[in-house]
């Protein structure tokens, strides 16, 4: 620790501890951060004092980036991608900034003069947890390779005060925390008090004639909220380009407030003030059904129109361009439907605001926006009721009433007499009360629609959407998705990065198809000696993780089998556990068998409300507090549950991968992008034929993955037949006997009755099919085993499996959004 201020920086001109980037202008830089920023003397100087200091150092460092990026794209009025999502899963800021900016090695050294390690700092930083899982990550890869192309883009979304809940597990069961992430502070944004925008909220609407006798449309709405932008700097890697990221705070508007005040109501004004301000206060979890619909749809609207106001902003006044030139200007890509309620608010903007006429407002809507679909499960397809959204945004819904009625016009031209088509392609669903449906609305009015794999994407077209496709084949395509290599290649694995560097040269990480160039090197002995020594040594560092956190020990020469992702009936963590439940079965009756050992790692959160979820967690942490205690079985297996799975300890977890599980019935998952971190860091698949699994197993090729289970088309040609779980009972001794043990309670201390449901679901109903999967899955398992015995093949294999990673950059998957979608090309800055 250094007792002393810094405040000359002894490294030159006093301006280089500002943009420097050498080591001792980041040494004088801190310095003066923690003078003039932290304010704290020497003394009292603790780890997380250092974290700030570098990472408003390091802000600075990108800041000097940041505005000719924004200068260049308004003097140059070049197209911008707008990407909204209701989630931005970030991850932790100051490794991705000192990668993407390579300052990581000066970082370190100044760190070390002054007394610091820079992995301790890196470690104080507290993640924005601003998503629940893939849809989340994949914005923020987007971010990344957007930034990493010098495409122009703006991220939109909301800033939570509450990201997801943070997991503990007590006694085995879920127990969420609030994830208070801004308690200290966030020191990368920038918060923008003068940029705000007005957001009406219920009320009614009022027609009148304006002084140049057209009629129009006002909403008198029952509340105004204040929305305020927070912007972030997103650094593109090795470029000068610096994008944006805006989230919208909400807030009272003052004018309400001193309306109440000079009314005498001091205290109603505030309670407006508090009200107002809930409406950002929290990230909704997924498989979450009914609770806080209102707040939800709020929100939605709520960053939309900050969102579009922007856009509108930015165009008008600032490039100062005609609003016929909006398409030209803005794509603006709606991830999922969270932000689909965009369609009728810009028809709102343009028709009530800027009175454009209808056609004309359709036209620039339509050419605006396209819509990216996550989902087929019929469960998560959003929709409102009527109701709700009518008291809610009562002018949204004569909008959308008029877009419906073009719509269906449409349809009966093209299939005359075809009223249940109508019926079916309505924006407003019927089936149990009426209801406003979002990923109807999102496809009328988007001129491109994509699923996010190839299988998806035909899946897409073949059922939710069926009836739009026929109306507009022109309109659908795939772009199966991408993570970014910088983060979860080079960030997290140092020892793979420092490999592929030695062996192929650095031009990989912006250029993933280059790691094609390995391949040769899976024949070369010495190479995947040291290929093993990589991956051991991140298997340490994982096992020494799960022993701090858990208390277990793991043997980092075991086979590591690990499936992280959020709890879900669909992805079938209770698959897994029954192979596991399987293999303890087979120890205990059979002393003389050995298997080779294995480490069963799992992670993920399971939604708050969802039961069957948090029960699969109970399984987990029962099976694994059996096992892990059982001297019989102890030295061959252990079972893990690492709690509060999130992006930072993803950086520990994807690069110690043996084995991936991507284990969804098929038809559900409809990409997976963990799928694509454990394949880059050279971990193998095992896996159905679903989501991204499809093409992954095309690269790797079908040698170099661990293929199970039920196609799409048999799963439905099963349900059809009518699916009984418990003819594969009466098949298979093994699934009885590990279904028996768990009814018996040889898990939970002799209670038959915690995980009950769970059995009784399995057994009578089996939504996914797990059961019907079970023998494949258990047979395939037992290959996996055979595998591993022999490690020089494996290590082949594993090799092949990060040299066939390339198709899975987000870098290609943007290329892919600008060439096909958005039109946005490159624009190169420089400073
Ligand atoms: C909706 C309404 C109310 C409250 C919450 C939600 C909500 C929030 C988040 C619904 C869904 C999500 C997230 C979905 C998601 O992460 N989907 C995943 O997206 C990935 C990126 O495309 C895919 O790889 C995964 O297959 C898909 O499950």
């Amino acid at each position: 620790m250094s007792d002393t201020f810094d405040t000359e920086p002894k490294t030159g001109p006093t301006g280089l501890s500002r943009t420097g980037m050498t080591a001792d202008a980041l040494r004088a830089a801190i310095s003066d951060h923690l003078l003039y920023s932290i304010a704290r003397p020497p003394a009292i100087l603790r780890t997380e004092h250092y974290y700030r200091a570098l990472a408003l150092a390091v802000r600075d460092r990108v800041q000097a980036r940041w505005m000719p990026t924004t200068q260049n794209f308004l003097d140059l009025s070049r197209k911008v991608t707008c990407y909204l999502s209701a989630e931005f899963l970030m991850g932790p800021q100051l490794g991705n900034n000192l990668l993407n900016l390579q300052i990581e090695d000066a970082a370190r050294e100044a760190l070390a003069s002054l007394g610091q390690d820079l992995d301790e700092v890196l470690a104080c930083e507290e993640e924005p947890g601003l998503g629940n899982g893939g849809l989340g990550r994949l914005a923020a890869c987007y971010l990344d390779s957007l930034a990493t192309l010098q495409r122009p883009s703006i991220g939109y979304g909301i800033r939570y005060e509450f990201g997801i809940f943070d997991q503990e597990i007590h006694e085995g069961w879920q127990v969420e925390k609030t994830d208070n992430w801004l308690a200290h502070g966030n020191p990368w944004e920038i918060a923008k008090p003068d940029v705000n925008y007005q957001v009406y909220w219920g009320g009614q609407t009022e027609q009148y004639v304006d002084v140049a006798g057209h009629f129009r449309v006002r909403w008198a709405p029952a509340q105004i909220i204040k929305g305020i932008g927070y912007d972030t700097a997103i650094q593109g890697y090795n470029v000068t380009n610096c994008n944006t990221l805006t989230l919208f705070s909400a807030s009272a508007v003052e004018s309400f407030a001193l309306e109440a005040f000079n009314t005498g109501d001091y205290y109603r004004a505030v309670e407006q003030e508090v009200a107002a301000e809930t409406v950002t206060k929290v990230l909704y979890p997924n498989d979450e059904p009914d609770i806080g619909k209102r707040l939800r749809l709020l929100q939605q609207y709520f960053f939309v129109t900050c969102s579009l106001q922007d856009i509108l902003r930015i165009h008008l006044d600032v490039t100062c361009r005609p609003l016929s030139a909006l398409p030209d200007s803005f794509a603006v890509q709606l991830n999922d439907t969270h932000p689909s309620i965009a369609v009728a608010e810009l028809m709102r903007l343009l028709i009530d605001e800027h009175h454009l006429a209808w056609d004309d407002a359709w036209d620039l809507t339509v050419r605006t926006f396209a819509y990216t679909n996550h989902t087929l499960l019929p469960e998560a397809l959003e929709t409102w009721p009527l109701s709700l959204f009518g008291e809610c945004l009562p002018r949204h819904l004569e909008i959308i009433y008029e877009i419906n009625e073009h719509l269906l016009n449409q349809v009966r031209d093209r299939f005359p007499g075809d009223d249940d088509r109508v019926r079916r392609m309505s924006l407003i669903g019927e089936d149990g009360g009426k209801c406003v449906r979002m990923a109807h609305l999102a496809t009328v009015g988007s001129h491109f629609v994509n699923g996010v794999a190839a299988l998806h994407s035909e899946l897409l077209k073949a059922s939710v959407l069926k009836d739009f496709y026929e109306l507009w084949p022109e309109r659908f395509g795939n772009i199966t998705n991408g993570v970014t290599p910088r983060r979860f290649l080079a960030l997290s694995n140092h020892g793979l990065r420092d490999l592929l560097d030695d062996t192929i040269g650095t031009g990989w990480l912006t250029d993933l198809d280059r790691l094609r160039e390995l391949e040769s090197y899976a024949e070369d002995e010495s190479f995947r000696t040291r290929w093993r020594k990589v991956k051991r040594a991140n298997k340490a560092r994982l096992a020494e993780y799960v022993h701090t956190t858990t208390g277990i020990e793991l043997d980092p020469s075991w086979m590591f089998d690990i499936q992280v992702k959020r709890i879900h009936e669909y992805k079938r963590q209770h698959l897994n556990a029954l192979h596991i439940i399987t293999l303890y079965h087979r120890l205990k009756t059979n002393p003389k068998l050995a298997i080779p050992p294995r480490a069963f790692i799992f992670g993920g959160k399971a939604a708050p409300g969802y039961f069957m979820a948090k029960l699969m967690i109970k399984l987990i942490t029962a099976v694994g507090a059996t096992v892990n205690n059982d001297p019989d079985v102890n030295r061959f297996m252990k079972v893990v549950f690492l709690p509060n799975f999130n992006v930072q300890n993803a950086h520990l977890i994807y690069p110690a991968a043996n084995l991936s599980e991507q284990i969804s019935t098929a038809g559900k998952e409809a990409s997976g992008t963990g799928n694509m971190k454990f394949m880059m860091n050279g971990a193998l698949t095992i896996g159905t034929l679903d989501g991204a699994n499809v093409e992954i197993r095309e690269e790797a090729g079908e040698d170099n993955f661990f293929l199970f289970g039920l196609t799409v088309e048999q799963v439905e040609a099963l349900k059809a037949t009518g699916y009984r779980p418990a003819d594969y009972i009466e098949r298979s001794p093994e699934l009885t006997g590990a279904l028996q043990l768990i009814a018996e309670g040889a898990f939970t201390h002799g209670d038959t009755e915690v995980l009950r449901p769970l059995l009784d679901s399995l057994v009578f109903h089996d939504p996914f099919l797990v059961l019907a999967d079970y023998a494949s899955y258990i047979a395939c398992q037992d290959r996996v085993s055979e595998a591993w015995r022999r490690p020089e093949t494996w290590s082949r294999m594993a090799i092949l499996n990060t040299a066939r990673s390339g198709k899975f950059s987000s870098d290609r998957a943007v290329r892919e959004y600008c060439d096909e979608i958005w039109n946005v090309g490159p624009m190169s800055v420089t400073m």
